[in-house]
């Protein structure tokens, strides 16, 4: 870590000189609370989010923002604020010279990047650190190795931790590569290595397809992220996404914190989320755990990642990739483990060590985050602009809500349409759950349409209460027709009726479907 402080010319008084007889360069050792003003490369909740916890522990806090973000409440929270250019993330949010340079002139001494925008970026990470400032984050080296699908399988495979049956190399023959197929077995999934979020994946049933998908996918993959390198693998049908947090210190200590589990998305854009996973046996969840440690040790992760896992209806899991970032999703972590992630990620980026052991950690109850965006559900989920006329957040215990805005303030068309993160946690699932449809019942917005009803509908439904769903969900399940009848109806007879109303008509087709497809009930019990 104290590598991590080789401070060729910015001075700070509470450094301690050194010479490193390898590099002869001086380097200045810091005590454990050097970190004294924070820069947060980012904008909306997350920066909030952020701000709030450095507050806490006595850090100054820098803000950047865009033209567009001039009253955004992340402005007004920090002590310090840099304008950095236009509205538009290519003209300020993503300009990471630029914001290196403000947080050298403010004499600040960590950069937190939040999620999106700079968070991935191992240039930037670097940069960051030859400038004599802290990224609190991992190294540029973890995010390379991670970055790359390819090379991520690659590292991970020395280390024990289960993948679905592939390729881990960029295909180059596709003569051998349908020899490959034809072992796995169809369908198969063809991905791009430099691919993210579902980007540049395709689907092959049938052997007479294979050369052509492979050709357009290597040519989609080289436009899209002037990179065609492309592998295969088995493809798992209708999986769940199941994410491990862990936390890694600079002295070699690596826990996990559980589970979240984050299967209803749509197209690879999460909209619920949960901790812990409503499907994982006590068995699986420590197999998983112990694969989840493994992956970071593969990649000397430093500070707090999130692994992905596949899992199919048989629970068997799979490695999918590593996000070397805090997630938007976090929250339902820190809920029921009783940690501020943020604050682990300053310590961490200290050099303090973690101070306890996967042992010390427990599951204590049940959180379930709801994305509020600004999209209308009963429309094919498009974005809806314009001004929040009303806005006032659900209160109460056990409820939490993560956002950036107020009454009057109008949705920057530039940004995600993401306006909260309404999270409800209980002692057990189901008191998570009724929280949460209380929760949206008390949340008063008005101006645009967003996914609120969308919420409701989820936390109504036979599937999702039972623990019965997958990746699937809303293509087996949601109809916008039921949003309407869940919405409008009176609540003294509504929870009785919906109850009703989804066990018998709406899924009764669907539901034969799943149970065919799908052993998630079984599993439970097991
Ligand atoms: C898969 C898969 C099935 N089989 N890999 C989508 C995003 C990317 N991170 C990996 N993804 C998938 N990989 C195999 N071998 C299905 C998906 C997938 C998915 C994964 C997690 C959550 C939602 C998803 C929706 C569609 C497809």
């Amino acid at each position: 870590m104290y590598k991590n402080v080789l401070k060729p010319y910015k001075f700070n008084k509470m450094l301690v000189a050194k010479s490193n007889r390898n590099t002869q360069k001086t380097i200045y050792i810091c005590p454990p609370n050097f970190m004294k003003k924070i820069l947060i490369a980012n904008r909306g909740e997350i920066a909030l989010r952020v701000m709030r916890t450095a507050k806490e522990m006595g850090i100054k806090t820098v803000a950047v923002f865009s033209e567009a973000d001039r009253k955004a409440l992340h402005v007004r929270y920090a002590d310090e604020a840099v304008c950095i250019g236009p509205p538009p993330s290519n003209q300020s949010y993503l300009l990471g010279d630029k914001i290196i340079e403000v947080a050298l002139q403010l004499g600040v001494d960590g950069i937190h990047p939040g999620y999106g925008f700079l968070s991935e970026n191992a240039h930037f990470a670097r940069k960051v650190k030859e400038a004599g400032i802290t990224f609190i984050g991992p190294s540029a080296e973890s995010m390379e190795l991670m970055g790359g699908k390819i090379s991520a399988k690659n590292a991970v495979a020395k280390f024990n931790v289960p993948m679905v049956p592939g390729t881990k190399d960029a295909l180059t023959d596709v003569n051998d590569a349908k020899k490959i197929a034809a072992e796995i077995g169809y369908p198969i999934l063809i991905k791009a290595s430099a691919g993210g979020g579902g980007k540049g994946m395709r689907v092959v049933v049938v052997e007479s397809e294979f050369e052509e998908q492979i050709k357009l996918a290597q040519s989609e993959a080289k436009s899209a992220f002037g990179d065609d390198a492309v592998f295969i693998e088995k493809y798992v049908g209708a999986p769940r996404h199941i994410e491990f947090q862990i936390l890694g210190d600079t002295h070699g200590n690596i826990v996990h914190l559980f589970e979240r589990e984050c299967s209803i998305q749509r197209r690879h854009q999460k909209l619920v989320e949960e901790a812990p996973s409503s499907c994982l046996t006590e068995e699986v969840r420590q197999k998983m755990g112990e694969a989840a440690v493994n992956v970071a040790k593969a990649c000397n992760y430093v500070g707090a990642g999130t692994v992905e896992f596949l899992v199919d209806d048989q629970l068997n899991f799979y490695f999918l990739e590593m996000n070397t970032r805090l997630q938007v999703e976090h929250p339902v972590t820190e809920q029921i483990v009783n940690l501020d992630l943020v604050k682990e990620q300053i310590r961490i980026a200290r050099g303090e060590t973690l101070g306890y052991a996967q042992s010390d950690l427990k599951i204590n109850g049940h959180a379930i985050e709801l994305r509020v965006c600004a999209e209308d559900p009963a429309n094919n989920f498009l974005p809806d602009i314009g001004r929040l006329n009303t806005y006032k957040t659900p209160q109460g215990y056990g409820v939490r809500v993560d956002d950036s805005f107020e009454a009057g303030m109008e949705i920057p068309i530039q940004y995600d349409p993401m306006i909260a993160k309404l999270i409800t946690f209980g002692k057990d699932r189901e008191e998570a759950i009724k929280r949460m449809i209380r929760a949206i019942d008390d949340y008063q917005l008005t101006g645009i349409e967003t996914t609120l009803p969308f919420g409701k509908f989820v936390m109504k439904h036979e599937a999702f209460i039972s623990g019965n769903f997958d990746t699937k969900f809303i293509e087996k399940h949601f109809n916008p027709k039921n949003l309407k009848e869940l919405n409008n109806y009176n609540e003294a007879y509504a929870f009785a009726a919906g109850e009703l109303f989804f066990a018998n008509e709406a899924n009764s087709k669907q539901q034969a479907l799943v149970e065919k497809n799908s052993n998630w009930l079984q599993n439970r019990k097991a």
